[in-house]
C-alpha cells in the first residue's frame, strides 16, 4: 500500500491525545495515497440530530452515555429560533438541536421524521476542492463554500445533499480554535461528575469514536447511492456486503459498504429486499417518512464495561438467545477472544471473526419513540468487517422487536 498519508486524525483526536495506532485498532484506519483523491476526507466532524427536546436529550446523553457537554447555542446567546447542544465522547461529537420558536423549520422536520440524524458532517482539509469536484459530477450543493468567523478564527464550510433529507456538511476548522463553530459558547455540563477533572470524564466514557454510520434508502436505490459516494466523494467499496443470496434466506435487506480513502469514514447503505416478511428497512422508511440514517456504530475499547454501564443507566439492548453461544460451530469459528464466552453470553454481546481478526458488537433498541435510529457498540480486534457472521442472529433479533411493534 502507498504511504502518502492524508492527515488521518481530526483536530479533536489529536487534542484528545489519540494516536494513529490507537485509531487503527479502534476503527480500522488505513494509510492510503491521498494525492489522487478528488475528495479527501479527514474524518467525521459531527453527527447532528434534530430532536423533539434538545434540552432533555443533552442531559440524557450526559447521564446515560457519559458524554460531556462542550458547547451550546440558543436564545441566551443570540440564536432565538433554536437550541443546539454539542456533546463529546473521545473523538465523537454529537450535536442535538430542537426548535424554540413555534415557526422553527426544525419543528417541521421533527413533525415529519421524529428524532433523527440530519447531518453527517465531515472534516475535510480543502472544502473548495471537494465542492468543485462534487459540482463537476452533478451533486446537489446545499450550501456554497463560505467562511464563518468570530474572535476565535474562521471555519470554512459548505454542504452537499445525500439520501432523504440528510446532508453532509464539510468543515475545515484548521483556522479556528473556539468552541464547536462560531456562534457557539463553551458550555460545562450541569450533570455532577464527582471530582470533575478530565480523568474522571474519561472514566465515565462509554465510547471513544464513531466507527460507521448506516443509511437506509428506498427499494432499488442502494446502487444509486453507492455510485453517488464513489463518484461524488471518491469513496471506495468495501468487501462486506449483503447480496440477494443472504437477503432471501433471512434478512429481507441488501447492503453495501463505502468508505473514505483512509477508511476513517465508513457508510454502509441498506435497501429493503423483497421477501416473505416486511423488511426491517421498510419499517424504518415508513416511520422515518423516507430515507435516513439507520444506525451509528460507536467504537469502544471495553465493550463489557460499556454494556454494564449503559444497562445500569436504563439503555436496552437486543437480546441474543443462549443457543447463539452454545452453537459448537460458532465456538470453533471464533476461537480465542479476550474474554470468556460466558461474559459475552451474560450480556448478549455478539462476536465475529474474519481473516484479519475479530470484533465484538451489540445493538441497542431505538432510543426515540419511532422505530428508526439506533446505536451499535463495537470493539474491534483487527477485523475490518461489520459482523457478517452475526447477520442471521442479529436480523432475527431485530425482527422479534419488529413483530412486537406489530410491523412485521
Ligand atoms: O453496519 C452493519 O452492516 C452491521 C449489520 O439493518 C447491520 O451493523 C446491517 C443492517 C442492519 C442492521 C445491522
Ligand atoms: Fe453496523
Amino acid at each position: 500500500m502507498t504511504q502518502t498519508t492524508v492527515t488521518a486524525l481530526t483536530d479533536e483526536e489529536i487534542q484528545a491525545g489519540l494516536s494513529f495506532d490507537q485509531l487503527k485498532e479502534l476503527v480500522g484506519l488505513v494509510e492510503y495515497d491521498a494525492s489522487s483523491d478528488p475528495f479527501p476526507v479527514t474524518g467525521m466532524d459531527a453527527v447532528c440530530f434534530v430532536v423533539g427536546n434538545a434540552t432533555q436529550t443533552a442531559t440524557f446523553y450526559q447521564l446515560a452515555l457519559g458524554m460531556e457537554l462542550e458547547a451550546y447555542r440558543g436564545p441566551e446567546n443570540g440564536s432565538r429560533e433554536a437550541k443546539s447542544y454539542v456533546l463529546r465522547s473521545g473523538s465523537a461529537r454529537f450535536v442535538f438541536s430542537g426548535g424554540v420558536s413555534p415557526d422553527s423549520p426544525l419543528l417541521d422536520h421533527h413533525r415529519r421524521h421524529g428524532d433523527g440524524v440530519v447531518d453527517l458532517a465531515l472534516e475535510v482539509p480543502d472544502v473548495d476542492r471537494c465542492i468543485e469536484h462534487a459540482r463537476s459530477v452533478g451533486a446537489t450543493i446545499l450550501e456554497e463554500p463560505h467562511d464563518v468567523t468570530d474572535e476565535h478564527g474562521t471555519v470554512r464550510t459548505a454542504a452537499i445533499a445525500t439520501y432523504g433529507e440528510t446532508r453532509h456538511t464539510l468543515v475545515d476548522r484548521s483556522h479556528y480554535d473556539g468552541p464547536y463553530l462560531p456562534g457557539y459558547v463553551a458550555a460545562v455540563g450541569t450533570v455532577a461528575r464527582g471530582e470533575g477533572d478530565a480523568a474522571n470524564a474519561r472514566g465515565r466514557r462509554t465510547f471513544q469514536a464513531v466507527d460507521h454510520c448506516v443509511g437506509n434508502v428506498e427499494l432499488g436505490r442502494m446502487d444509486e447511492w453507492v455510485e453517488f459516494y464513489n463518484k461524488v466523494m471518491g469513496f471506495v467499496n468495501m468487501a462486506e456486503f449483503i447480496g440477494d443470496d443472504i437477503a432471501t434466506d433471512y434478512s429481507a435487506l441488501m447492503s453495501k459498504v463505502v468508505a473514505s480513502g483512509n477508511h476513517r469514514v465508513k457508510f454502509p447503505l441498506n435497501e429493503p429486499a423483497v421477501a416473505a416478511r416486511k423488511s426491517q428497512i421498510d419499517e424504518y422508511l415508513e416511520f422515518y417518512a423516507g430515507a435516513g440514517c439507520q444506525h451509528i456504530a460507536l467504537a469502544t475499547n471495553d465493550i463489557l464495561r460499556t454494556v454494564d454501564t449503559l444497562s445500569a443507566n436504563g439503555i436496552e439492548f437486543l437480546e441474543t438467545p443462549d443457543s447463539y453461544y452454545d452453537d459448537p460451530e460458532l465456538r470453533a469459528r471464533i476461537g480465542e477472544v479476550r474474554v470468556p464466552i460466558e461474559e459475552l453470553k451474560a450480556r448478549g454481546i455478539l462476536v465475529d471473526r474474519d481473516e484479519d481478526g475479530y470484533l465484538l458488537q451489540i445493538f441497542c433498541k431505538p432510543l426515540g419513540d419511532r422505530p428508526t435510529v439506533f446505536y451499535e457498540f463495537i470493539e474491534r480486534h483487527g477485523s475490518l468487517g461489520f459482523g457478517k457472521g452475526n447477520f442471521k442472529a442479529l436480523f432475527e433479533a431485530i425482527e422479534r422487536e419488529q413483530e412486537l411493534r406489530g410491523n412485521l
